[in-house]
């Protein structure tokens, strides 16, 4: 295997004369915001569907704002532009509901892309492309970033912005409010790092990188409001996805990192911005989302500093390798719920080739230590890592069946820009790089998903061993669900309540039947059409022999879901 995973020039910092003009600018703008200015060009940041699933107790994931979207149409409100949040992932129709959105007032299109929606961002701006040919359009986001050469080979993207986003869409945004750069003249974009786009000549170019920022303290406090969800009539849900870092100092053989380098707010600038989501938003709860919350333990103990008189409840993210007592004692104090533990598998071989940097030792001292704690503990799993037998899957799921304390496990997914996905596509078991991002679209993370299998284990094994894992959930940290559950549809209604903590601790929050007894998971409805990508259609010819592992059954499942969904969309548009 390749050493390292993502590419090298994602590791950079953010530090010419430029970058830290924006710096200051961010920080003055966020203290005293520019007026809307209506000469400025209308932005408008779509957030496309995914098919993704979320297990019970987690369903707030599906309506949530996040981070990147906020971040983005943040700094150009402040910098005075008319900006616009389209969010489509609970739309039943989500291609017709953006482009009717962007029609009504866009001047410059902004999309956010991730593995799991490249043929709805494909399909949506061939769309616009048609209907307002002049309208630039400038993608972002972890998708974009992993594969900037399939966006300017395969979509009507005009300019790619790579890694971390606030410094360039507004540079970018400057340059075309002053009539510097448009469709037909993009030597200007030239000036400015991080971006991939077409020359002249029609040829896709793309300048030095960005790099990140060296200091997040000055990004401005999020401004929740710009999401379409505050002005519905139920209002912003009290359940947000916040961070105090970006980075992770690993390099997992699976994972992807849009934004590589660790970099950190301070505790300051964490405190002020908490008490601006509380007073301004009502938030109650946060999900941290940085990948590793107690990497560093001197930085981690002065953030639980910061978060503890916010009264709030919280989870996070991080590795088993990375917790003591003390940090643990300390979580609790500040208003922990669960911890959720990368740790995707308990074999030392499979944890060494996916350079983990765990082994089963430390998983268990670190779900001891967290029990002590008096917190919760929730593994998260992969079925199908290279290098796992049909012994070490037995063994995991025997460690889970003992204690039910998982939060969720998905097969294998082949991330684009990943050690395991160039690995896969040098082996043949990616049939190539557009085929897999159609068919990464309708991977849900349930067991019924179609998987790649790079191990050539049976099928029925692999999928037994997720079913026995799926089945040791343990409730997530929200069990009320209130933001439009009927938009969603539901999977694996189960009647077993796990161990006795998850029965109480399902009952403490208002659950006094059995939790998962309704549904197990959640999920938005497949976007129609999306049988055209199961693998039998798109796989590599031999995929379901070798490496790969869509059986009839699977694609039945699958396709199954998919008419529920087209189904949905019929009655929609009768109506
Ligand atoms: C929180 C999180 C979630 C949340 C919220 C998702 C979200 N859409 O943000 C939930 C739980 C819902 C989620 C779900 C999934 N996630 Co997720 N998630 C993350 C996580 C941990 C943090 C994201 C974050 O908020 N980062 C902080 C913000 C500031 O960074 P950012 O989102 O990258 O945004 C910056 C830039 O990308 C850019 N940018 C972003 N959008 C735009 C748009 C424009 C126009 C511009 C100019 C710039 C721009 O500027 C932003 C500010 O700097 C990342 C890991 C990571 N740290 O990146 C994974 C990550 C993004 N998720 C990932 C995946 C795969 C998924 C899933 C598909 C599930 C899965 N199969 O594992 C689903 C579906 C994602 C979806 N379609 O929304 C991958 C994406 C890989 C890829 N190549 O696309 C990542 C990188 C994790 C990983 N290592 O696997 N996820
Ligand atoms: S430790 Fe977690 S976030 Fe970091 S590279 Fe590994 S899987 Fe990704």
């Amino acid at each position: 295997m390749a050493s390292r995973s993502l590419a090298s020039w994602l590791y950079t910092d953010a530090n010419s004369d430029i970058d830290q003009h924006y710096r200051n600018v961010m920080r003055e703008q966020d203290k005293a915001p520019e007026a809307l200015d209506k000469a400025k060009p209308r932005f408008t940041l779509v957030v496309g569907p995914s098919p993704f699933s979320m297990p019970r107790g987690w369903e707030f994931f599906l309506t949530s704002p996040y981070e990147g979207a906020t971040y983005i149409s943040t700094v150009l409100v402040n910098a005075g532009y008319p900006v616009r949040i389209i969010d489509v992932r609970y739309s039943v129709d989500p291609r017709g509901e953006a482009l009717r959105g962007i029609l009504e007032g866009t001047d410059v299109l902004g999309v956010c892309t991730f593995e799991d929606n490249f043929p709805f961002v494909r399909e949506l701006m061939a769309d616009v492309k048609r209907a307002a040919p002049d309208m630039p359009i400038i993608c972002g986001g972890s998708l974009v970033t992993s594969v900037p050469h399939i966006f300017m080979e395969h979509t009507d993207c005009d300019v790619a912005v790579i890694s971390e986003g606030e410094i360039t869409i507004l540079q970018v945004m400057e340059l075309y409010s002053a009539g510097l750069w448009g469709l037909d003249n993009t030597d200007e974009l030239e000036q400015v790092r991080g971006v991939w786009y077409r020359d002249a000549e029609g040829k896709a170019v793309h300048t030095p990188p960005r790099g990140q920022l060296m200091d997040l303290d000055c990004l401005p406090k999020m401004r929740l409001d710009l999401w379409p969800q505050y002005h519905s009539a139920q209002g912003l849900q009290p359940q947000i996805i916040s961070s105090y870092s970006r980075g992770c100092k690993m390099d997992c053989s699976f994972c992807y990192r849009t934004t590589p380098m660790e970099r950190a707010k301070s505790p300051e600038k964490l405190d002020e911005e908490l008490g601006w989501l509380k007073e301004q938003y009502g938030t109650e709860f946060i999900f941290f989302v940085d990948l590793t919350f107690t990497s560093h333990k001197k930085q981690t103990l002065g953030i639980l500093d910061a978060i503890k008189p916010h009264d709030l409840r919280w989870t996070c993210l991080t590795r088993c390798a990375d917790v003591d007592e003390e940090r643990l004692t300390a979580m609790k104090d500040a208003g922990a719920d669960i911890v959720l533990y990368g740790v995707e598998s308990l074999g030392k071989d499979i944890l060494k080739e996916a350079r983990k940097g765990n082994t089963e030792n430390i998983t268990l001292r670190a779900q001891r230590r967290t029990y002590e704690a008096g917190l919760r503990f929730g593994g998260l799993l992969i079925v199908g890592l290279p290098g796992e037998t049909e012994e070490s899957m037995e063994h995991m799921c025997q460690w889970q069946e003992e204690n039910r304390d998982l939060t969720r496990v998905k097969y294998l997914s082949a991330m684009p820009g990943t050690t395991v996905y160039s690995d896969g596509l040098a082996k043949g078991y990616l049939k190539g790089e557009v085929e897999h991002l159609n068919w990464l679209s309708i991977e849900q993370a349930l067991h019924q998903d179609e998987f790649i299998n790079y191990n050539g284990l049976a099928e029925e094994k692999l999928r037994n061993c997720y079913k026995r894992l799926y089945d040791c959930y343990t409730p997530g940290p929200v069990m009320d669900f209130k933001h439009w559950p009927e938009h969603f549809t539901y999977h694996d209604p189960n009647p077993h309540e796990g161990n006795d903590a998850a029965v109480e601790y399902a009952q403490q929050y208002n659950c006094p039947d059995k939790w998962r007894a309704g549904f197990a998971s959640a999920s938005p409805y497949m976007i129609p059409g999306s049988d055209r990508f199961t693998l039998k259609r798109i796989g590599a010819p031999d995929s379901q022999v070798v490496g790969g592992a869509s059986s009839s059954w699977a694609e039945a499942k699958r396709l199954s879901c998919m008419e529920a969904a087209n189904a949905m969309v019929t009655v929609a548009q009768a109506k």
